[in-house]
């Protein structure tokens, strides 16, 4: 089989979910680097790739992907090493759940209203970053109820829940808030340096 590409930046979490999918599959690939916060806008041909011009975007062997969810799935499904999904259907379905909740309430609320918002504006919207923390707040109290015993969101298995949930709370707890609120959710904050302690989320920090 043929390498499979990821268009993309190290800055994204989005991509960082794929990369850190592919690194845990132990699947060499290639990273094509797509900026799509660049002066000049996204190049055209990327549309064709992902016609909403977001990253990541996925190919392999010709089969083109977009949305993370859909191209982590695939890479856990069509290349050999560790499942990264459960077999029974209600840890499939607590898998979903988890990914679903925190694409709709949670990368807005925890990467952009908060850290986004404290890191780069000169004159942050504290009303926005205040209505982000307490969104927030409610997606670590949902995973601290939904957390199975053992060491992954799961339980005993690693799957794409844990690889969906550890790039958007790294970049919340580039903030003070985010750290401060994090740290309030025991069982959360011990999962996050499990995971934080991955060689798959090491190999996939953004380069300085
Ligand atoms: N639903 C998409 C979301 C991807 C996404 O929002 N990626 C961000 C980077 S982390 C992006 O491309 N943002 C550009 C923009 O919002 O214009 C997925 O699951 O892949």
């Amino acid at each position: 089989m043929t390498k499979p590409i990821l268009y993309g930046a190290d800055y994204s979490v989005y991509v960082r979910i794929a990369r850190m999918a592919l690194e845990e599959k132990g699947v060499g690939y290639e990273l094509v680097p797509l900026d799509i916060f660049a002066a000049e806008g996204i190049p055209a041909w990327y549309l064709e790739h992902h016609p909403f011009g977001r990253i990541p975007a996925f190919e392999h062997d010709g089969f083109r992907l977009f949305e993370t969810n859909a191209i982590t799935r695939y890479i856990d499904e069509a290349f050999d090493g560790p499942s990264l999904q459960p077999v029974d259907a209600r840890g499939r379905a607590r898998m979903g759940q988890i990914i679903g909740m925190l694409d709709a309430y949670g990368y807005r609320a925890m990467v952009w209203d908060v850290a986004v918002e404290r890191l780069e504006k000169t004159e942050p919207d504290e009303t926005l970053i205040a209505g982000g923390l307490s969104q927030a707040e409610t997606v670590l109290k949902v995973l601290t109820s939904l957390k199975a015993d053992g060491p992954w969101l799961l339980g005993d298995q690693l799957t794409l829940a844990d690889l969906h949930a550890a790039p958007v709370i790294a970049y919340f707890v580039k903030v003070e808030e985010g750290r401060d609120l994090l740290a309030r959710f025991a069982d959360m904050q011990d999962w996050y340096s499990r995971v934080a302690g991955r060689q798959s989320f090491a190999r996939t920090k953004k380069v300085a």
